[in-house]
Order: C-alpha cells, then structure tokens, then sequence
C-alpha cells in the first residue's frame, strides 16, 4: 500500500468531520453531498474485497428509489450477490473513520481479513441517471486506483445489470458476456424463442406501458427494445426527457400510494408496469371498466411465476422442489393461496434482498419476491443441467416443456432481481397461458393493508424476531400490538427498524381498508408510546385512498 499516496487522495476527498454513516440494507444512502468521501473509500474497500476474493468485485452508484438528490453506493460480491456480513461492517468503520484514522483501519481491515495485498484486483462500476452520480463514480475510481487496482467503468447501467457484469466475469463467461450487449441478446434471444411458442395472443396480450420512474430503465429499455421488438411492444413514460427521477412515479410511489403514477395515461383494461429509479423493482397494475385502479404486486409477480414453473415441471414429470421466498410484508392472501391453493412451500425472511436470495437458493427452484416488487427466481446447477438434457432427450411434449423451462431459466436475471428481466418473463408467461391482466389479478384478492412510518429518538430500541414478525423490545410493545390485532378480523401488524431510513416501519392489514388504517394507525401511537416516538404524535390516515406511509 503506498500510504502516501492514500493521504494524499483521501485529502481531496475528505471526510466531513464528525458525519457518521451506516452500510445498510442497500448499501450507504444519504444526500449527495455527503457521499464524497464514502464514494472514495468504497473504491478502495472493492480493492481489498477482490484482492481477498480474487474475484472481480462490482460497485454501483445509486440511490435507487430515493428521491433525485440524494445517492448511495453498494458493493457487488463475486456472484453477483450483496456484500457478506463482515464486509458491511469493514465498509461503516472504513467510512466513518476520521481522515487522520482512515489509514489505520484500511490496514486493520487487510490484516483481519488476511488479503494478501500483491493480488490483482479488478472491480467494475456503475452508474444510475442522477446529476451527481457521474462525478461520484469518478470518486471511486479515484479509490480504485490509488490502491493500484484495475477496473472497467460501465458508466450508466441498471443496478441489476451490474450484478450481471460481475457474475459473468467471475463465472469464466458461461453466464453470458459481460457486455451491455450480451446481457440484450443473453434475454431477448431467451425471450423471442419463449414466446415464439404462444400459440394464441394477438396485439392485445403483447403490448405494454412502462413508467420508467424517470430513470436508468428508461434508457436501457429503449436500447433493448429492438432486440425483442416482434415479440413485445412496450410504450415508455417518464422517461427522464422532462420529469424528476421517481417524483410522483415508479413502482416505490405506486406500491406505497396504491395509485398510478403521473404522466401516464390509462385506459381502461391496459396494461402498465412501473420500475423504480435503479430498474430492479416492477409492479404491475390496470384501470378496471369502473375506472377502479388494481395493483399487482411483487407477491402476485411471485405467484405467477411459481404456478407457471410448476405448470412446466409437472409436465416434463421432474420432482424437483420449488419454493416461495418472502417477507412479513407480503400480503397474506398470497402467502394463503401459495400454500393452500397451490400447493408450494413458502417460507419467510427479514426484509432485504440478500435474505430471500440466501433462502431462495436451499431450493431447486427458489422462487423470491419482496411485496414492493424486488425479485427473481434462482435455478440450481444440478436443476439447470437436468432441463438441458431433458429438452434434448424426452418426447415431443415434454420436450417443449423443457425447452420453456431452459428458456425462462437464461432469462431470469440469477444474479438479483431485475425488472427488465421480470418483466419479459412476464409477458412471456402472459402470451402463453393466454391470461389477461385482469384474470392474473384474479388469482386472488388482496388484503386490505396499510404501511405508516413513525419517528423515534433511536430506532434500535426495536429488536424483532421470527423474521420480524414480532418485537423483542422496548418491553410491553409486543403486547400492545397482539390486543390491538385483535380487535380487527383477518389482521396482522408488525413494527420493524428501517433498513435505509431513520424511521420505525409500521405494516398492517385486516379485512377492510378502513380496518387496515385503524389497525396501523393504533399501532404508530403504541411505538411512539412505548419506543420514544419524537415529534409530531402520528396522526390517523386522512383518507381511505393511499395516504402514503
Ligand atoms: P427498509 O427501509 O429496511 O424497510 C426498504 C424496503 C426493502 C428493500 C430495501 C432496499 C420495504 C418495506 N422496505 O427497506 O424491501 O427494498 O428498502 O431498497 O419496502
Ligand atoms: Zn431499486
């Protein structure tokens, strides 16, 4: 390490003394202005984690559906997945260390982890479209380099297809190519090849409006379009010419305001989808005859797919075991109709991604989707190879099964949830089974639910259990919430520390909206009661429609 040339560097990206941040769910967030120096110590923390992997390590400048001024950053592991636990705690100590301490912990971190530091490193970046994330990107190479690490800068990419860049590269190419282009032809040949087998399907089922969230999706989108333009024809909104990135719009906005985005205009029985600001969440929704607006969320994303690749797995006659992922927040119509309807085994982890991608992967077949529409499906090796031999040895029917299956498993982004990829595998699924967007809705009905956040002095007086579903501490608060359940019929609630934000999330639901809101509402005044609420005491839902958490 020339340790000199480290002062020397970190000096023009100095820390603002005193600043303290955390490497959570998502990596670091925060207003734009404060990242600088996070930015530059990531781009030499990648360096060690690829000189200890010796694996190509990938960084990814976002805030994903985070409003436009602020940004963050989050490292990229070798298979594509988030950072490993002790990393993240490398990257808050790493971050927050004063400049005159930095040195000190970077060597700390190297002799802990035993990176042997005359190991070549690689790393690769990306960017998402907000004004400050270019120059940020520029700060982590600025750290990349001074640790006399090599690196590719992807410059604008989607979060997902920076996971894929690096699942590629570490898998010696048999992933795909590592090339903004090998990803385009990687799913649209997967997607084309799919949904050749249609058999019915007219223009009605294969045509699309995306909200874009004003975002990286917009342009990759439209890069991609012609690759796939015979089998889909998308319509893209707020697609970052005029809007503000995920101001009024995208799939966090549609998710937690339960109504459409603006800037686009519905008619009745079409169907839309919205991204987020990153491209790796998508909600589907429509207008009913009615003018009834219905989201279709990540469970419904999930239960879709599941029944269809259990459709494809009874027909090709392999016994392989599928499983649903999700977490407390998934609504419980869907976690009912999966086990009791379906047949398939759901399990429940905390919420972020690496927890159900982890759990997703004890499977043949894992299937995994956050409620806000953030997931994917992950095949086995062993489960991959079977399908090939499958589609080159059984009968004619089955071995269209097969076909299906190969093709659905190269368009599944197997390195982390990705809307261009889910919503591909949707519109594929879609086209087959012939299903409107009204009768996949059908499926089943969701419960009425409600999500409200309240501000606490220090949200780490929450401690929860069984996938935080229940709270441990502050004493008595668990108590609250189980008499206030139940009053209600068919509810549930659950109290939960933010991963991202400085907030207490509050979820629940019961058999009517107004129920749900009660029930949330009853809830936010226990924590603030019991968890050193400060502040506005919370105040109940104003209206019935979709006040936001
Ligand atoms: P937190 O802030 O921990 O609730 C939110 C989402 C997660 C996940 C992360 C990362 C909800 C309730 N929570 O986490 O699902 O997407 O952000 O972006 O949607
Ligand atoms: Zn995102």
């Amino acid at each position: 390490m020339d340790l000199g040339a480290i002062t020397k560097y970190s000096a023009l990206h100095a820390k603002p003394s005193g600043l303290i941040l955390q490497y959570g769910t998502a990596g670091f967030r925060t207003k734009a202005e404060h990242l600088d120096h996070v930015m530059f110590r990531m781009g030499l923390l990648a360096v060690l984690r690829s000189k200890q992997t010796k694996s190509t390590i990938g960084v990814m400048v976002t805030a994903s559906h985070n409003p436009e001024e602020d940004n963050g950053v989050k490292l990229v592991d070798p298979l594509g997945e988030m950072l490993a636990p002790s990393w993240e705690e490398h990257a808050t100590c790493l971050a927050n260390a004063e400049e005159q301490d930095m040195q000190r912990v970077l060597i700390d971190i190297s002799e802990k982890e035993a990176v042997n530091l005359q190991q070549d490193a690689f790393v690769v970046i990306g960017r998402d479209t907000r004004p400050s994330s270019e120059k940020l990107s520029q700060s982590v190479i600025d750290g990349v380099t001074v640790l006399g690490g090599q690196f590719h800068d992807y410059g604008l990419l989607t979060t997902p297809q920076l996971h894929y860049m690096v699942y590629c590269r570490n898998t010696g190419g048999r992933y795909g190519k590592a090339t903004i282009e090998g990803y385009y032809q990687k799913l649209s040949k997967a997607f084309v090849e799919l949904t050749k087998q249609a058999s019915c399907g007219g223009d009605e089922y294969r045509s699309l409006k995306v909200d874009c969230a004003n975002g990286i999706g917009a342009l990759k989108l439209r890069e991609m379009e012609h690759y796939f333009s015979q089998g889909l024809s998308v319509q893209l909104f707020n697609d970052g010419s005029k809007g503000k990135l995920n101001h009024l719009c995208g799939a966090d906005f549609v998710k937690s305001h339960q109504k459409p985005p603006q800037g686009m205009e519905i008619k009745s029985n079409e169907r839309c989808c919205s991204f987020d600001g990153d491209a790796d969440r998508i909600v589907y929704y429509y207008h009913d005859a009615d003018g009834h607006f219905h989201l279709i969320d990540g469970d419904k994303i999930a239960t879709l797919i599941s029944s269809f690749l259990k459709e494809l797995l009874v027909e090709i006659g392999e016994s392989l075991n599928i499983g649903v992922v999700q977490t407390a927040y998934a609504n419980g119509s869907s976690t009912r109709y999966l086990e009791e309807v379906m047949k398939v085994p759901v399990y429940c982890t905390k919420t972020g991604v690496k927890h159900l991608h982890h759990k997703a992967q004890e499977f043949d077949i894992g299937v995994y989707f956050e409620a806000n529409g953030h997931g994917t499906a992950l095949f086995s090796t062993a489960v991959e190879m079977k399908i090939k031999q499958s589609a080159e040895q059984l009968e004619d029917k089955k071995r269209k099964a097969a076909k299906m299956l190969e093709n659905i498993i190269d368009l599944f982004n197997q390195a982390a949830g990705d809307a261009i990829s889910d919503m591909l595998v949707i519109e594929a699924i879609l086209a087959l089974k012939g299903l409107t967007v009204q009768q996949w809705d059908a499926l089943y009905t969701d419960l009425p639910n409600r999500q409200l956040k309240v501000q606490v002095a220090d949200r780490r007086v929450i401690s929860t259990t069984n996938a935080e579903r229940q709270a441990v501490t502050p004493p008595g608060l668990q108590e609250a919430i189980n008499d206030l359940v139940k009053k209600y019929k068919l509810s549930r609630a659950f109290v939960r520390p933010s991963g991202t934000e400085d907030v207490v999330r509050v979820y629940a639901e019961a058999d009517s909206q107004e129920s749900a809101d009660h029930l949330a509402h009853e809830v936010s005044l226990a924590v603030f009661q019991l968890a050193g609420g400060i502040g506005e005491r919370p105040q109940p839902a104003s209206d019935g429609e979709g006040t936001p958490h």
